[in-house]
């Protein structure tokens, strides 16, 4: 058993290894790849499509992300990207102390939910302490406490035509003088429903702080940074991601980085 699990993951790192050519897409001397019609572009893109397929087909749904002892949490989480949201709404519920802050799940769903901060911390919690892995090649083992996203969906009730989940986030990101763009992720109802898929309220025993995501972030354990929305505010059920910013499903997979980003 256990020599299957190191081939599985030698097989998912020769795949990884893709991945993180697309990570590169940042800098500036990959530049061209972030080109959406680009012939290496689109073939890395192949490749991704791939890893998610061998990392479903072969790891299964369920597996938990490792789970660390409190001894092993050695330094604060580094905040990182959006740290202080500018937009005239996130400045508003922060300085109400985030009291008229609702989640809300729409889209495909039977019915539009919308839930405060005090009734989401009075659902069941679940605590985790994690490794938080960021593509710029650091990573931070933190425990985060919330509720699982898997109930919460349920409550508003996944339509069956329903593959996406699109979270919407407070911040701006980027500001240009066409607007703001604003940080946006996705994925699949199986990371949505995943047992550690937590909406995220304390980190390391205290209140989340506005750095890392305040008042919501959400954590799907099995991904990289980048796919672990902070200020969360509405959850959309879909069917296409294309729609959304660039079409990529995500901020950064707008400007290069895999989709999945499994890990
Ligand atoms: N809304 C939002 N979520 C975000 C980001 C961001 O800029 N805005 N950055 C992402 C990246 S790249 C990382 S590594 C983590 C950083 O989370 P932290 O600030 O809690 O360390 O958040 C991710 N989620
Ligand atoms: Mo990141």
């Amino acid at each position: 058993m256990s020599r299957l699990i190191i081939d599985r993951r030698r097989f998912l790192t020769g795949s990884a290894a893709l991945g993180s050519t697309m990570a590169l897409a940042g800098c500036s001397q990959f530049d061209f790849l972030a080109q959406r019609d680009n012939p290496i572009r689109n073939a890395i893109e192949q490749a991704n499509v791939l890893t998610y397929q061998a990392q479903r087909a072969l790891i299964g749904d369920q597996v938990l992300a490792r789970e660390y002892a409190a001894s092993e949490i050695r330094q604060g989480m580094k905040p990182n990207g959006s740290t202080e949201p500018t937009t005239a709404e996130y400045m508003f519920l922060r300085g109400m102390n985030f009291e008229p802050y609702r989640l809300t799940i729409k889209g495909m769903v039977d019915k539009e939910v919308s839930f405060s901060l005090a009734e989401l911390r009075n659902m069941p919690a679940r605590s985790q302490i994690t490794r938080h892995d960021c593509v710029e090649g650091w990573s931070c083992i933190a425990k985060w406490t919330g509720t699982a996203l898997g109930p919460v969906l349920d409550q508003a009730g996944v339509k069956p035509g329903a593959r996406y989940c699109v979270y919407h986030c407070y911040d701006n990101i980027q500001r240009s003088i066409s607007g703001d763009i604003l940080y946006y992720e996705s994925s699949d109802l199986v990371d949505a429903y995943h047992p550690q898929t937590i909406l995220s309220y304390g980190l390391n025993d205290a209140v989340l702080p506005v750095s890392n995501g305040a008042p919501i972030r959400l954590r799907i354990e099995r991904a990289l940074g980048y796919k672990q929305p902070k200020y969360l505010h509405t959850i959309e059920l879909v069917d296409d991601l294309s729609p959304f910013g660039q079409g990529k499903g995500g901020y950064w997979p707008d400007n290069g980085y895999d989709w999945y980003g499994g890990i």
